[in-house]
């Protein structure tokens, strides 16, 4: 029997991301934006969105992240997809639906593709708290990309993303052709860059 777990220790260059950012209380999401790249580039991924490993798309709010997430995902472009927002309690049950779905759905995208989707979507009671959390006493951005990281190393060792035949395809699901970043479709994965697996 065999021990299995994500390390650190990967060609940092072979990785790619999509990071999937609300703009909705933008002044928390930039911050965790901003402590996740702090942790990707520091673990050797080029964060620059002109480069082939990490794209950038922003959507409304967090309620239309599990949407681009799971396209994301589908297209089999990237090793994780970290989905960055922030929910701030209000006086109404907005916060509630908002939370929700955004969970619900983020899950249901890892689960349905078999690619690592985090949840970094900080739930706050208000505004202090949620800066609390994104930069001001620790940044959970830089936590999230640590998870994007580990999950992308672990789930590598089961398979090549590029050519798993239990992953559905794109069309499989939507039976439509999927509309990437321009740099995603720049970035053409040579097959020598995943060697066949022998464990
Ligand atoms: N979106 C957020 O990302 N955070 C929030 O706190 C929030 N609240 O509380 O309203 C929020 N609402 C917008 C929502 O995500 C959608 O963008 C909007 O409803 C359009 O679909």
């Amino acid at each position: 029997m065999a021990v299995f777990e994500g390390t650190f220790t990967r060609d940092p260059s072979l990785f790619r991301f999509a990071i999937v950012i609300a703009r909705f209380n933008d002044l928390v999401t930039e911050k965790l934006l901003s402590g996740c790249q702090d942790c990707l580039k520091r673990h050797g991924i080029d964060i620059n969105p002109q480069g082939t490993q990490v794209d950038y798309i922003w959507v409304p709010g967090c309620f239309e992240v599990p949407m681009v997430a799971r396209q994301m995902a589908i297209s089999r472009r990237y090793d994780g997809v970290i989905c960055l927002g922030a929910v701030i309690r209000g006086q109404t049950p907005h916060f509630d639906y908002v939370a929700a779905e955004a969970a619900k759905g983020i899950a249901a995208a890892a689960f349905q593709t078999g690619v690592p989707v985090i949840f970094g979507i900080l739930t706050a009671d208000n505004m202090t708290q949620a800066l609390e959390r994104a930069g001001i006493k620790s940044n959970h951005g830089w936590n999230y990309a640590l998870n994007a990281l580990e999950m992308a190393s672990l789930m590598q060792q089961f398979g090549d993303r590029t050519n798993s035949p239990t992953l559905p395809t794109f069309q499989d699901i939507s039976g439509t052709t999927p509309v990437l970043p321009v740099s995603a479709e720049k970035a053409t994965v040579q097959e020598s860059e995943y060697p066949e697996q022998t464990s």
